[in-house]
């Protein structure tokens, strides 16, 4: 049965503007499980309000990790089924750092950054699709609620100035783990590849210039691997 698999639009050259979205799509190429892809208009219909969510025989599946655990159970493992237990722990201590973590960071880059929202406004009109004139009122409504989640994780209660430094921080770990190995683990490509394209895309392929798009610039290994990335996986949104 084919998967429809639920995400929001693409922006600047990913296949989705949430790193949730395209870890999940990149996955299902990986794995080569036929899908459908369809865009979401305003909020996700899923059982927790969030992007991604696939739909399977009737079923509603929500959650980038969950949903891959389930189609690496239900499928044979076909990505990451020949890693050590050691290895699965590691990967998964790098995606908690990628998605718990360096996540926020890029929250602050697209909401709440001033620089941004020139650019990002006309994306998120489209992407809730409602009347135009209500566009800057449901985006400042977002916007808040953003900046409020953000105070509560802890980053957002920081200056600019450290939000920043705490997510080259993040880069620099990733990079440095990284070294000089094409992927993650072994000689394919594993879901922390996955991962890692989709976190450092939405930073290197934002419209904007930023401290933390800059400093992820500078790690030339982090760049071949996004480069590699787009090359095996999605030449449909190269260039
Ligand atoms: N842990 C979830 C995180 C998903 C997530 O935070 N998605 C964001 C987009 S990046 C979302 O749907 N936000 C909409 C909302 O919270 O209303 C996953 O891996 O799928």
């Amino acid at each position: 049965m084919t998967i429809t698999l639920f995400q929001y639009k693409p922006l600047s050259g990913l296949p989705s503007a949430s790193p949730f979205c395209v870890k999940l799509e990149t996955y299902l190429r990986m794995a080569e499980i036929e899908h459908t892809v369809s865009i979401l208009k305003g909020r996700s219909a899923s059982p927790t309000g969030k992007a991604p969510y696939i739909e399977e025989d009737g079923r509603l599946l929500t959650d980038s990790g969950l949903i891959i655990n389930y189609l690496e159970q239900t499928k044979g493992h076909p990505v990451d089924g020949r890693l050590t237990l050691a290895e699965r722990a590691e990967s998964l201590a790098l995606q908690r750092l990628l998605e718990e973590h360096l996540y926020w960071v890029i929250v602050y880059m697209r909401w709440v950054d001033p620089g941004t929202r020139a650019d990002w406004r006309p994306y998120l009109a489209d992407l809730i699709g409602a009347p135009k004139v209500l566009i800057p009122l449901i985006a400042r409504q977002t916007e808040r609620g953003l900046m409020k989640a953000l105070r509560t994780q802890g980053i957002g209660l920081h200056t600019p100035d450290v939000i920043w430094r705490i997510g080259v921080s993040d880069v620099q770990a990733l990079a440095h783990w990284l070294g000089n190995r094409p992927w993650g683990f072994g000689e394919t490509p594993t879901v922390f590849d996955a991962c890692l394209y989709a976190f450092v895309g939405t930073i290197i392929r934002t419209p904007w210039n930023n401290p933390l798009k800059a400093a992820t610039l500078k790690h030339g290994n982090l760049v071949s691997h996004f480069d590699r990335m787009v090359a095996r996986y999605f030449p449909d949104f190269a260039g």
